[in-house]
């Protein structure tokens, strides 16, 4: 419906009701009928913090510098989850901007050649944003048979204008982790940028290892690796908008800058997409990581792997459906020998549950708001379209 704007406002408790019933349409997290989103309901404590600083502006940081110094402080907690402290960076607004500032430092560095990146083919379609913002050719790669990037095709794909290689950890359809060890050889012997995507694996795959699995490197352990994008939005339970993006250097943030000199605050240098954006995200984020520690994080993740694991339990257990590979994070594949896995899905979502559908596979992801009982119900309504769908 058009809405025009009233010449008398409303009071404030008739628009709130309104509000009330124009929302309850949407999905909400809590109902446990969200199982394909990377995101979640944030954590009570961040919504409070982020409510403590809705007027901080991080775009002036002269007037906010305390502000400012917090999401110094927090980039610099994000940095040593990823094994370096003394990254720098910028809470952003989502795992999008974090992605394009990456390609941004790594077109602007390369000078001379200004035209290729190689992406896996399960790379997050922000890349194809990215390129085309950025006059960029994204080369994408093709997996091998774990979905992961496929090493020697992307050495083979390489040229003389690539100027970035990008590996994902924890994919968006699969949460499969690309062999970063091996592209880092590849970028440090041709001089090229490596980028790391774990806007999903980045709040994963550390606590993971914490919690004793094996886990493959991804992070700036690895020394060919320029920036990781990491989310605060996604596993890191920060309320929308909060994504992260992380450089080795200050060379590499300061090749993206743009000088703001007439500011309230004092001349300063952008090095973000966005120029007023929210002081509430980052210090929201900067509560959240102190409140949470890796403790409160280990926890939070060991929770949704336990209930992954009783998903691919249940999936294994229903005969007609199967796991497109066996998942390295909560992110779990379903697929069919026996049926279009397209029907699975729309009958899925004609009972209610929002799963995303990928070419070849339903995505269920498991975040901290689901519940075993979701997991159970889902199970019994999978099993239930089968049975239909065989007739
Ligand atoms: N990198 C990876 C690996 C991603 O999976 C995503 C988003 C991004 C970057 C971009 O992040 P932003 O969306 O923060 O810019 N992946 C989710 C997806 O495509 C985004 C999402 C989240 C979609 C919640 C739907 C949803 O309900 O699945």
């Amino acid at each position: 419906m058009r809405m025009k704007l009233f010449e008398k406002g409303l009071p404030e408790r008739a628009v709130l009701r309104k509000l009330e019933s124009e929302l309850k349409e949407d999905f909400t997290y809590d109902s446990g009928r969200i199982l394909g989103s990377m995101c979640t309901s944030p954590h009570e404590f961040a919504r409070h913090v982020y409510m403590k600083s809705l007027e901080k502006n991080l775009g002036d940081p002269g007037l906010f510098c305390a502000a400012t110094q917090l999401e110094r402080e927090a980039i610099g907690m994000l940095g040593s989850l990823l094994s370096h402290p003394n990254a720098y960076g910028h809470i952003v607004s989502g795992g999008t901007e974090a992605n394009i500032l990456a390609l941004w430092a790594a077109r602007n560095l390369a000078k001379n050649r200004q035209r290729e990146v190689l992406v896996p083919v399960s790379a997050h379609c922000s890349f194809d944003k990215a390129a085309n913002l950025l006059g960029l050719k994204l080369i994408k790669v093709k997996l091998n048979d774990r979905f992961q990037m496929n090493i020697k095709e992307a050495e083979k794909a390489v040229t003389e204008n690539t100027v970035a290689i990008v590996g994902v950890a924890g994919t968006t359809g699969l949460g499969v982790v690309d062999p970063v060890n091996e592209l880092s050889e590849i970028a440090l012997d041709h001089d090229i940028f490596l980028h790391i995507d774990a806007a999903f694996g980045g709040f994963v795959l550390p606590f993971l290892e914490e919690l004793g699995s094996n886990v493959p490197d991804f992070d700036f352990r690895v020394p060919g690796v320029c920036s990781v994008t990491v989310d605060p939005h996604k596993m890191g339970l920060a309320p929308i908008p909060a994504g992260g993006i992380l450089f080795r250097n200050e060379e590499m943030m300061r090749s993206i800058s743009t000088n703001v000199p007439y500011l309230a605050g004092g001349g300063t240098d952008h090095t973000t997409i966005l120029g007023t954006r929210s002081g509430a995200s980052a210090v929201a984020v900067w509560g959240l990581l102190m409140h949470l520690g890796r403790q409160g994080y280990r926890g939070v993740v060991g929770r949704c792997m336990r209930l992954t694991s009783k998903l691919v339990e249940g999936i294994r257990r229903i005969n007609g459906v199967n796991l497109k590979t066996r998942p390295t994070l909560n992110i779990v594949g379903i697929t069919s020998n026996e049926f279009d896995i397209e029907l699975v899905a729309e009958e899925l979502r004609r009972m209610g549950w929002a799963v995303s559908l990928f070419p070849s596979y339903i995505r269920v992801v498991i975040m901290p708001h689901v519940e075993p009982s979701h997991i159970q119900h889902f199970l019994q309504d999978l099993k239930e379209t089968v049975e239909k769908l065989r007739g």
